[in-house]
C-alpha cells in the first residue's frame, strides 16, 4: 500500500484545496493529511478563519481523506514520515525546493497549484461585499 502525506492549513476550503488533495490521493492508495493547528498557524503567521475542529471535519469527510493528523510544528515531518510509513510527501509548487531535505527519507513531489483562488483572495473579495 502506498502511502501518501500532505499539510497544509485548508482554511475557508476551496477548490484548489480540493485539487491538490486528490492529485495526492492518485498519487498513491492511502492519504493522511497534516492539518496546522491554531497555534501552529500563528507561527505560520496565518490566522485562519475556521477552527483546527471544522477544518479537520471538513478533510475527515472527504471519502478519499484516509486519516487526519495535527501540524503542530516545522519539525515533525521526518518523524511523521517514518512513524506513518511514507512513500511519497507531496505539496504545491508554491513550497519548491523547501522540503528537498524529505528526498532521503521519502518521494517528494511538488505539484503546480490551482490558479486564480486562495483564501486569502476568497478574504479579499468578501471583505469588498
Ligand atoms: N493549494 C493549491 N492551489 C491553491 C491554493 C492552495 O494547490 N490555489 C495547495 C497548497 O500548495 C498546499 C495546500 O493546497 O499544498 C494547502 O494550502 P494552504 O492551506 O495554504 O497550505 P500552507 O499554509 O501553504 O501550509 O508544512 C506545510 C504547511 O503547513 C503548508
Amino acid at each position: 500500500m502506498k502511502k501518501v502525506i500532505t499539510y497544509g492549513t485548508f482554511d475557508l476550503f476551496h477548490y484548489g484545496h480540493m485539487k491538490l488533495l486528490e492529485r495526492a490521493k492518485n498519487l498513491g492508495d492511502y492519504l493522511i493529511v497534516g492539518l496546522s493547528t491554531d497555534e501552529f498557524n500563528l507561527q505560520k503567521q496565518k490566522k485562519s478563519h475556521h477552527s483546527y475542529e471544522y477544518r479537520k471535519f471538513i478533510l475527515e469527510t472527504i471519502d478519499f481523506v484516509n486519516e487526519v493528523i495535527p501540524e503542530k510544528n516545522w519539525e515533525q515531518k521526518i518523524s511523521d514520515i517514518q512513524k506513518y510509513d511514507i512513500d511519497t510527501f507531496v505539496i504545491g509548487d508554491d513550497w519548491k525546493g523547501k522540503f528537498d531535505f524529505l528526498k532521503e527519507y521519502c518521494e517528494v513531489i511538488y505539484l503546480p497549484r490551482t490558479e486564480g483562488i486562495s483564501t486569502t483572495q476568497i478574504k479579499k473579495d468578501m471583505a469588498s461585499l
